[in-house]
């Protein structure tokens, strides 16, 4: 093992000769050993290929991070398994899910963060197995492991998150509401659903297309008979204000004569098999084989598929299956279907049956094919299983760096559903196939802060839940959870109930428009506060442990800071009408109710049981802070951000650096585009506004909307080329 000081409070210790994952971006090539190697934080043991770490938890250490997976913010009292899988149900008891996700921060008397940059297996057995023993078993003996000793837990962070680079910013329109379903799978199916939310009022900037609209399922196809000029639709539907956002699978049908897999067998562009022939696995189109991302070459190559679909106008992409997610193979399969053959006609036993029963279910265990196919990376054949992590990270860099080459100026939305640590830095992610259970709103809630930590910005879970049904009261409800998710997406599977805003009744409709409202009103803030995360290091979403200290703070799993001004603290359990909110300190409630003026009240610090009623919305609005909203209009394209409103709390002196850009090309530096910076001061109920605009901003008013610690309120017009305050005004 050698050690290398990267910075003051951060070590990389490097155990071996580990595997380049390209997940951080910094200069690794100019690191000096050190002589003296310290590790005292963990015990290391070294056994048949396998490397234990074990760590000594104290009584209040708590674990956060790891991103995606289930549990809760502390992670403590759980296994959880660094293992990209596809499973659809996400159950208490799973240990993997679809992203892996190796990074994280003790936080107790002392607090430690660490990241394990190693693209194979690694299971965390969090007090599980031992209640104070956190056991990391790596499957594999190298690997860096980097160790960040911060005081602060959110300076760890950013520490963590500087290694990665500056995170991914897509387009401003990918901030509005989206809606998805398994599938829409016409031109006029798409059409409808754009019909709808027009005539519903109910504000929408994309719609997406899942398999479907693939001739089958070959990527960077369309299917005519489905979608007659292709070109002509999509920009039929930009006219409309909605973008279509297709899918775009990790297999590629075998098929000779398709483009893509002729190029790709011909120069050997896929992942082999034991005998170096392409690996054949059956997703979606059948038989497929699977692009080899880890090549440059390949990724080039695939990168560049993507033109297909831009030149039609689609500015948006979506990858699936990446883990890479396999039905069967052609070996699980034979096998399968010859133990069925000899029970054919047979009085089986039980115990016939249940080999039978568990071959079929082991189609899909994948991890017999991981051990199968092999990539290669720099001429080196290596089995895929070792290097599993990092297959949905490279399918999405080769997308953004294909996309990039593209039009090297403009942002395109993109999302993965399989990710690795650095991923953040190409794109965003979706939590994948959640269900339209009330539990998972909670679950997406105490993921959402886990990813951020990775440096995943750009999440969102499926609104009103993947498979299943949905009720009309659960969507509401997910909707409210959803008002803050950078990615703002209802999507459901082939099979369940409708679940777009208007499949309902009217009133859940109306209540639904309202929240979309809502969610666009306060773009400006969210876009703010989203861009400053990602070109600043920083947490989007924040457990409130991460800025309050008192012992609540720390255990709140249903409440997150949001950017610098917000508390959410939303309902996620059915038939509630409240529910019991810790305010770590004196904040603002803004309550929206539909059909009613809003309401505002302060809240003293405590616990607190707030009434709210389906229809009603509450956002905490924290103490000398702001958010910054504007009018709500059908699409963000139609709103008009020269308008805005400034909503604070103020007791003495708040201040905003507000960001804003063109939302649309690569030009977001972060100096330059902290449009205004804004001072409100605060003696009972006087206030001095001082608003320091950019030259080159377009504002032209500022409506503000004041409150001090005596829940008196005040507004006023700020007039921008004047620079006047006119007082009382609405
Ligand atoms: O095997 O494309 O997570 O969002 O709708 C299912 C169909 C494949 C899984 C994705 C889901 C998508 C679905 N896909």
């Amino acid at each position: 093992m050698k050690s290398y000081t990267l910075h003051r409070h951060v070590q990389l210790f490097r155990f071996g000769d580990p595997f380049e994952t390209e997940s951080l971006c910094y200069p690794g090539e100019n690191l000096i050993p050190q002589e003296e190697v310290e590790l005292p934080e963990f015990d290391i043991f070294k056994n048949n290929g396998i490397t234990v770490l074990t760590y000594q938890l104290e009584k209040q250490d708590r674990v956060i991070g790891l991103g995606e997976s289930v549990g809760g913010i502390n992670k403590r009292g759980r296994v959880i398994e660094a293992y990209a899988t596809d499973d659809p149900i996400h159950t208490p008891d799973k240990r993997a899910l679809y992203g892996a996700h190796n990074y994280l921060f003790i936080a107790g008397n002392k607090n430690l963060g660490i990241y394990l940059d190693f693209p194979g297996k690694i299971s965390y057995d969090i007090g599980f197995s031992h209640p104070d023993r956190m056991i990391i078993t790596i499957d594999g003996g190298d690997f860096d492991l980097y160790v960040f000793r911060h005081d602060d837990l959110l300076e760890a962070v950013r520490s963590f998150r500087k290694l990665q680079g500056v995170g991914y910013a897509p387009p401003k329109w990918a901030f509005g509401n989206q809606q998805s379903r398994w599938s829409y799978d016409t031109a006029d199916k798409v059409r409808e659903v754009a019909d709808n939310m027009r005539k519903k009022w109910l504000p929408c900037d994309a719609i997406y297309l899942d398999i479907d609209y693939m001739e089958n399922y070959k990527d960077f196809t369309v299917d005519e008979t489905k979608f007659p000029d292709f070109r002509q639709f999509v920009e039929e539907m930009k006219i409309r204000g909605f973008r279509l956002i297709p899918i775009i699978d990790a297999g590629v049908k075998i098929e000779p004569g398709y483009h893509v897999y002729d190029e790709g067998v011909e120069k050997k562009y896929f992942c082999i098999n034991e005998k170096d022939q392409p690996f054949v696995a059956a997703v979606w189109p059948g038989w497929v084989h699977f692009p080899d991302f880890q090549q440059p070459e390949v990724r080039q190559w695939f990168g560049k598929q993507y033109q297909v679909l831009t030149d039609y106008g689609i500015e948006g992409f979506w990858n699936d299956m990446n883990e890479p997610s396999v039905f069967y193979t052609e070996e699980s399969l034979g096998t399968f279907i010859q133990k069925a053959k000899e029970c054919e006609g047979k009085n089986i036993d039980l115990e016939d049956f249940f080999v039978l029963k568990d071959l079929f279910e082991a189609l899909s265990a994948n991890p017999d094919a991981y051990q199968k196919m092999h990539q290669i990376s720099e001429t080196k054949k290596i089995q895929h299983h070792q290097i599993h992590n990092l297959y949905g990270f490279n399918m999405t860099r080769a997308a953004a760096e294909g996309i990039e080459k593209i039009d090297p100026n403009k942002r395109y939305l993109l999302f993965s559903r399989s990710s690795f640590t650095g991923m953040g830095r190409y794109a965003g992610l979706w939590t994948g196939d959640n269900y339209s259970w009330w539990e998972h709103i909670l679950l997406m809630i105490k993921m959402l802060p886990a990813l951020n930590m990775g440096g995943f910005l750009y999440i969102g879970a499926d609104i009103g839940g993947f498979g299943g049904d949905a009720s009309p009261d659960l969507l509401v409800r997910w909707t409210q959870a959803s008002l803050l998710t950078p990615l703002f997406r209802n999507h459901s599977a082939i099979g369940t109930r409708n679940q777009e805003p208007y499949s309902f009744d009217h009133w859940t409709t109306e209540a639904i428009r309202k929240m979309l409202e809502l969610r666009y009103a306060l773009i400006p803030y969210i876009y703010s506060e989203y861009m400053k995360a990602a070109l600043h290091h920083d947490l989007y979403f924040k457990p409130l442990s991460f800025e309050y200290i008192d012992e609540h703070s720390m255990e709140v799993e249903d409440q997150l800071l949001v950017g610098e001004s917000v508390m959410m603290a939303p309902i996620y359990q059915e038939n509630a009408r409240g529910r019991y909110v810790w305010v770590p300190e004196e904040m603002l409630l803004w309550k929206t109710v539909m059909n009613h003026q809003d309401e505002f009240q302060v809240i003293k610090p405590g616990h607190h049981y707030m009434h709210l009623e389906l229809d009603e919305t509450a956002l905490f609005i924290r103490k000398n802070k702001m958010i910054v909203l504007a009018e709500p209009a059908q699409n963000v394209d139609l709103m008009n951000f020269d308008r805005l409103t400034v909503l604070a709390f103020v007791d003495g002196e708040a201040t905003y650096g507000y960001y804003d850009d063109d939302g649309e090309t690569t030009n977001y530096k972060l100096e330059k585009n902290i449009k205004m910076m804004i001072r409100i001061r605060q003696h009972h109920n006087d206030y001095q506004i001082d608003v320091e605009l950019k030259s080159s901003v377009t504002i032209s008013k500022i409506h503000f909307m004041l409150t001090n610690p005596a829940g008196e309120f005040a507004e006023m017009d700020y007039d921008v080329s004047s620079g006047e305050i006119h007082k009382g005004s609405n």
